[in-house]
């Protein structure tokens, strides 16, 4: 199975090294295709590419979006772009993204954008090759990065 995997400069963590490593640490014939864009509003093309140029089946999308409101403004323009880009092409695109502000010391945002990377590898994982596995998760409250919230 081929896989895209695009990241970004912008981001202060390998977030696209962690999914690559946790992907190949779980499942082998995998060819992961790799690209590198300046920040998350490139995601969008560049997933888009890796799907109708070099005939991936999913792509994961990982940035980190920045603290200030014109970050935010970015991600959702972004995030909007990748919606696009997976109706465009009847893809799925696993949109990665890790706030800055969602954690205030750099050391435990480097374990949430490690942990959040790995844990939507996983699920890419399960979506493509145990779906099954992924419908017994259903309505479970699983988060990516830290704690599940669980169900009711
Ligand atoms: O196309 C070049 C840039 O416009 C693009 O890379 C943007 O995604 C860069 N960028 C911003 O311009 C911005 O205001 C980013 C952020 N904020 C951000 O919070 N995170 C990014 N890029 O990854
Ligand atoms: O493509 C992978 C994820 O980006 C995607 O599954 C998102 O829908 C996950 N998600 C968030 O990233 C988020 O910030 C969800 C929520 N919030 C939310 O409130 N409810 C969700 N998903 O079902
Ligand atoms: O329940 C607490 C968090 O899950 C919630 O604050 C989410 O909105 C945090 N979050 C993001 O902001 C995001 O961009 C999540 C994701 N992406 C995600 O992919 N998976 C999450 N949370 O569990």
């Amino acid at each position: 199975m081929r896989i895209g995997v695009c990241d970004t400069t912008f981001a202060r963590f390998d977030m696209g090294g962690a999914a690559i490593d946790e992907l190949k640490s779980n499942a082998t014939d995998l060819k992961i295709i790799h690209k590198t864009v300046p920040g998350i509003k490139d995601l969008p093309v560049a997933s888009k590419k890796l799907i109708e140029e070099e005939d991936c089946e999913i792509v994961m999308a990982l940035g980190m979006p920045g603290p200030m409101e014109k970050d935010k403004m970015c991600a959702h323009e972004a995030s909007t772009g990748l919606i696009r880009a997976q109706l465009m092409t009847n893809t799925h695109i696993l949109e990665v993204f890790v706030h800055e502000d969602e954690e205030e010391k750099d050391d435990l945002l480097k374990e949430l954008a490690e942990n959040r990377s790995r844990e939507h590898a996983r699920n890419l994982l399960k979506m493509m090759f145990t779906p099954k596995q992924m419908q017994k998760e259903a309505g479970m409250g699983m988060r990516e990065g830290k704690e599940d919230a669980g169900p009711l």
